[in-house]
């Protein structure tokens, strides 16, 4: 139930547990990342945007995210962090965001301090709201939330702009404002990390996003700096549209996909991930049904 999976977020997130949420683009995926034995999803905005074909750059809605990540949440028992961008309007706004996403099965959402339009976290030319209204955007999430256990999760971009102290000192007035956890986007090395997690008592995030701002840490160099989750955003989508294009290369130029074919998950194993099986059980012509005479 999404109760329990908000449990089992609250219980997974230790300083220096690093856990390890690779973000899911598609529910199908989820049930990989589940298979897998790791112990949560990530939801990521860049990820729901893209799958759009759009830029993600604060253009999605909250109907669309909040239906992907129901779709998404639907499909594991895993907890699940989906990315709530700047919350979708004002403070007031962002408290009926915070009730969709737990309406939506979701564990737990982060909610940014960037202006409108917002910019990926790991591109230069982002703005930032200033104090007073990212701690009211923070405080309507907390306040506006039905489920205590729904985890609130407070995003600065501030390192970009203002470095390292003002994130800090930003992250500590979230986390008086009610926030559970903070995610301090685009930090520059590890010692940034140790810092910030030396910093504040409440479990900290670390993106682990390619060809961003941070070298790729492993989680081992997170753990030690005190980080409580790592995700993995856009991973799998770069991972599957990679291939996905090596295919079309492939087809075009050979007439036929029967070289990739390897690299492909197979009917079998797809059949395994949606439980083909299982649902089969229910087919009436296979029931063994007693015909009332
Ligand atoms: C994203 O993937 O969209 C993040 O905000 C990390």
């Amino acid at each position: 139930t999404p109760a329990q999976k908000r449990q089992d977020l609250r219980a997974l997130l230790e300083p220096g547990a690093a856990q390890p949420f690779p973000g899911a683009f598609t529910p199908l995926s989820a049930k990989l990342i589940q298979e897998k034995g790791f112990p949560g999803a990530y939801i990521s905005g860049a990820v729901i945007a893209n799958e759009l074909a759009l830029p993600d750059i604060g253009l999605t809605t909250l109907s669309e995210v909040a239906t992907r990540g129901r779709q998404i949440a639907a499909a594991t028992d895993l907890p699940c962090l989906i990315d709530a961008d700047t919350g979708f309007g004002e403070p007031m706004n962002v408290a009926r965001t915070i009730q969709e996403l737990e309406d939506a099965g979701l564990a737990g959402c982060h909610i940014e301090d960037q202006v409108n339009p917002k910019r990926c976290g790991h591109l230069d030319g982002k703005s930032m709201v200033d104090l007073e209204t990212a701690t009211q955007r923070i405080r309507a999430a907390a306040d506006g939330r039905r489920d205590d256990g729904f985890l609130v999760m407070a995003r600065t971009d501030l390192r970009a702009t203002s470095g390292l102290d003002a994130a800090i000192e930003r992250m500590k007035a979230l986390v008086d404002a009610g926030a559970d956890a903070v995610f301090p986007e685009a930090l520059a090395d590890l010692s940034e990390f140790e810092q910030v997690c030396a910093a504040l008592d409440v479990p900290v995030l670390a993106n682990m996003t390619e060809f961003g701002k941070s070298d790729l840490f492993t989680r081992d160099q997170l753990a030690e700096t005190g980080v409580a989750m790592v995700i993995y955003p856009v991973t799998l989508l770069r991972a599957a549209m990679g291939a996905a294009e090596r295919v079309l290369e492939t087809l075009l130029s050979e007439g036929t996909q029967a070289s990739q074919v390897d690299e492909m998950l197979t009917r079998a194993r797809l059949y395994e991930l949606v439980d083909y099986e299982g649902y089969n059980r229910f087919d009436a012509s296979v029931f063994d049904v007693e015909v009332p005479t």
